[in-house]
């Protein structure tokens, strides 16, 4: 398999200015005819003279069938045939390809290019999946206007969609019928959809702050058709947020979202008309968690978001795959702030970044938010691009400010609608709007590896001055051994002994500047002075998380419970109180380590006896402080990972607080679900916190071993209303010595939803999660379960990824079985979905984490896959970067 470079880019030879397709649907294959207007490329055409470079058109498992050049049928003499490529010698400057080919989505078990989803077809281009529909420039600086004609037969393809407007439709010999769409904007061929199926669809309409009417359809199989309301009303209040925050309006007559089963990705944001991994679309109470619910709401809004920022104005490589996706994220997570608790939001959002994307960043695929290289760019659809790359919009945002970045982002969208461009043209607009200059802080797409700020603190009596000096470094990562610094922004606060804010006057100013501010820190070593402080203050640091970094400041326990109570910032109110959770937890696993009997710091116990006794607070921050860092994220800050002592303390200090706070959770569990049973279900924030302070109140209650709260899990289990309180009692009665009921809620529950596999996907997900021992020959037996299959992702993804990268004292046993299991799984799905192959290996290219028996394992196995024949350059990528 071959690198690509981004040093290597260069413009495209000749530019694509009309697609006509055409596509015949058949049972046991697809043909494809394609006419593709060309041109030479102006920009690189100054020393043609005459002679013209060939043509290299990208196409993949294609059986030509016939080409054309200017209307003259070619023979094989004219043209080179590769298996990736076709080359020709143009003769002229502007000419018109035709092509046939056939192909078989029948057979397509990557989910990439055109395939079958159950009974219906649909695409995936994105990154690089058009190659294998038609021979084409896949490439997404070549943007082209598209036109669509599609054709099958009418029982069983009753819809016929494509990108833009419908243009005509009508009705063939032999029971087939056809439509024709038009896309009036052009795009890369990364961004072309099609559908055919037996759907339905929920209709309703958007009118544009321009008065203009855009209808909204969501395409789904028959019997989903009762779960489409959440999506819609996701959708029409992400047009209105756009129109309000950014000033985008949408450009075309209609918007379409198509549900499907079986899809590498959450979902896809094709001009027009998005398709969707039905697990982001679908929702109601009864089949849909809470989670569920905000998820869909996010990603409707990410993918409505990409047109304009993505579909407008896209990327000109892959290598500036964040141009698009992280600054859609940053939208995304701040539409989700806007309708939901802004600070819950930002908690979950920073858990999942410090615990998934912080372990990437440490891992042998860390890579820079935009890469210098990749083998398969599928691969490149990261969490470091994604969500990192979303935290660097986040802080330019904070540098710029709401309004100057606004002005920034209108300016970018003036100046390069119908353009394809790099994170480069996205900072200048940003520069130019402000007069700032970022030239330093792109080091943030450049640099790979989280920072390090170790930030210590010197009070002057005397002189009434508080100093904080920041030192900054960042690990070496693969290819990258030395770093220069970065522009992190700190937001903080400082503390007066009753827990007040004090004003902030730096050493030079003449007034206070508010009591929260950023400073920039840009130095390897940076030292700011607060003068006209008469007592020494208690610093609250990087409020709102401000910068993707590891901050490190020597508060003690009781420093934490005071920002705990008193910090003005919410998200630093959670952030002390995990450090403080981060403390005890570490001392318990070294006692664990060392043999000793396990002593639980009092301190947190009363921490969150007053969280649980403030009834003021929202209950979602009284949810999420309640909740301890995750195994995953003791882990990732550990140096060497004791996954057995991390187990073992994190569950004795559950048991420990459910023990000795069975009062208040008691009170806190019956009052909510008293209110639960009152009111019926409704998928807001007021309802989301409710519940989720309910629920985690049930999973520590059933630690303490009382029938009383067994009885009222069952009731909670059979009774409610709703899948967010069904599934909670379902997975701590899985993870309890219930095993009468345990066993008989797991069958009530397939039993109920067998017919519906985004449920049954959380039932096989709760039961590979469990940490009680067997866990791998549960995960194998449900492998045999009828409703499981290894070629559909979601499945895949609900049983082994949630065993592999949940379960992790199961997936880690000392015998090596888990690896080699994963292994297996990893070598059968390279042969049918590179994709989410590569995806599961994720868990094993983290063997540096472990001690030396499990590194000798780990990496025994990915020797093993390695050696297993050939790979996929996806699986290639992942397994010889994890071993060099
Ligand atoms: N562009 C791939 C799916 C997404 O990020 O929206
Ligand atoms: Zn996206």
């Amino acid at each position: 398999p071959k690198t690509i470079y981004l040093k290597d880019y260069q413009a495209p030879d000749y530019l694509i200015d009309e697609t006509h397709l055409t596509f015949e649907l058949f049972e046991d294959h697809t043909l494809v005819h394609a006419q593709l207007v060309m041109r030479r490329n102006p920009e690189k055409a100054a020393g043609d003279k005459g002679t013209l470079p060939p043509l290299v058109l990208d196409g993949q498992q294609l059986e030509l069938l016939a080409l054309a050049l200017d209307d003259v049928a070619l023979t094989p003499a004219d043209y080179q045939l590769s298996a990736s490529h076709l080359t020709l010698q143009p003769k002229v400057a502007s000419f018109v390809i035709d092509s046939s080919v056939r192909i078989h989505p029948e057979s397509n078990t990557a989910l990439e290019g055109l395939y079958k989803s159950g009974s219906m077809f649909c695409t995936q281009c994105e990154a690089e999946g058009f190659r294998k529909i038609t021979y084409y420039l896949d490439r997404p600086d070549v943007m082209s206007k598209f036109t669509t004609t599609l054709s099958g037969e009418q029982h069983k393809y009753p819809v016929l969609l494509s990108n833009g407007n419908l243009l005509a439709s009508g009705q063939e010999e032999g029971g087939r019928h056809w439509a024709t769409w038009e896309d009036p904007f052009k795009k890369p061929a990364y961004l072309f959809a099609l559908v055919a199926g037996d759907l339905w669809c929920v209709e309703d309409s958007f009118t544009t702050m321009s008065q203009r009417p855009v209808t909204l359809r969501i395409y789904v199989e028959p019997e989903n058709i009762d779960k489409c309301q959440h999506a819609m009303d996701s959708l029409k209040k992400s047009m209105k947020w756009d129109e309000e925050v950014y000033g985008r309006e949408y450009d075309l007559d209609i918007f379409m979202i198509v549900a499907v089963n079986d899809f590498n990705m959450g979902a896809m944001e094709n001009k027009g008309l998005n398709i969707f991994n039905s697990s982001c679309v679908l929702a109601k109470a009864e089949t849909a968690t809470d989670a569920a619910h905000q998820r869909v709401e996010g990603v409707v809004a990410h993918e409505y978001f990409h047109n304009w920022s993505g579909n407008r104005v896209t990327c000109r490589d892959w290598f500036q795959l964040s141009l698009k996706e992280g600054f859609t994220v940053f939208r995304d997570a701040e539409f989700s702030a806007d309708m939901n608790s802004r600070t819950v939001k930002r908690i979950e959002d920073v858990a999942f970044l410090r615990t998934n994307q912080f372990a990437e960043d440490a891992g042998p695929m860390a890579h820079p938010v935009r890469p210098d290289s990749f083998i398969e760019i599928s691969n490149f659809y990261t969490l470091t691009v994604y969500e990192k790359g979303a935290e660097v919009l986040r802080m330019i945002h904070t540098l710029l400010g709401a309004e100057t970045f606004r002005k920034g982002s209108d300016l970018y969208f003036a100046r390069h609608d119908g353009q394809a461009v790099t994170c480069d043209d996205f900072v200048k607009a940003m520069e130019d709007a402000s007069g700032l200059d970022l030239t330093q802080f792109k080091r943030w797409y450049t640099q790979a590896g989280t920072p390090r700020l170790a930030v210590s603190e010197q009070y002057d009596a005397a002189a009434n001055t508080y100093s904080l000096t920041f030192r900054q470094s960042c690990p070496a990562t693969p290819g990258q051994s030395e770093k220069l610094p970065f522009v992190i922004p700190v937001e903080l606060g400082l503390l007066d002994g009753q827990g007040a804010d004090l004003p902030l006057r730096l050493v030079g100013e003449d007034t206070a500047q508010g009591t929260t501010r950023v400073l920039s820190v840009t130095k390897a070593e940076q030292t700011f002075t607060f003068e006209g402080l008469a007592a020494k203050p208690l610093p609250s640091l990087l409020r709102g998380f401000s910068a993707p970094v590891k901050l490190s400041f020597p508060y003690d326990r009781d420093q934490l419970m005071f920002l705990m109570q008193h910090d003005s910032d919410g998200f630093n109110r959670w952030e002390a109180g995990q450090q403080l959770a981060v403390q005890v937890l570490q001392e318990l696993i070294g006692q664990q380590q060392r043999g000793e009997a396990l002593l639980l710091d009092q301190r947190l116990v009363a921490a969150l006896r007053s969280v649980l006794e403030d009834e003021a607070l929202d209950q979602a921050m009284v949810a999420e402080m309640l909740s301890l860092p995750s195994e995953a994220y003791l882990t990732e800050i550990s140096e060497e990972a004791d996954v057995d002592a991390i187990h073992a303390a994190r569950e004795f200090a559950r048991a420990e607080l459910a023990q000795a706070l069975f009062d208040p959770l008691w009170k806190r569990y019956q009052a909510n679900r008293e209110a639960s049973r009152q009111q019926p279900y409704v998928a807001e924030a007021g309802h989301f916190a409710r519940r989720s302070l309910q629920n985690i109140a049930l999973s520590y209650l059933m630690l303490a071993h009382r029938s009383e709260v067994l009885v009222a899990c069952l009731e909670q289990f059979d009774a409610c209303d709703n899948m967010t309180e069904r599934l909670t009692a379902l997975a701590v009665l899985v993870n309890s010595a219930h095993a009468e009921e345990r066993d008989k809620a797991l069958t009530a529950f397939a039993e109920h939803f067998k017919d519906n596999p985004l449920v049954m996907d959380q039932w096989f997900s709760v039961q590979a999660a469990s940490a009680l021992p067997g866990g791998l020959e549960r995960v194998r037996q449900l492998m045999e379960h009828p409703l499981f299959s290894i070629k559909n992702p979601n499945k895949v993804r609900a049983l082994i990824g949630a065993f592999a990268g949940q379960n992790l004292v199961n997936f880690h046993q000392m015998d090596g079985s888990g690896y080699r299991f994963l292994a297996d799984i990893v070598i059968s799905l390279n042969a049918l979905n590179p994709q989410i192959a590569s995806r599961q290996l994720a868990p094993l290219t983290r063997w540096r984490k472990y001690d030396a028996a499990r590194q000798a394992l780990m990496k025994a196995e990915l020797e093993r896959i390695l050696a297993s024949g050939e790979l996929s350059s996806d699986v290639y990528e992942v397994v010889s970067k994890s071993l060099a």
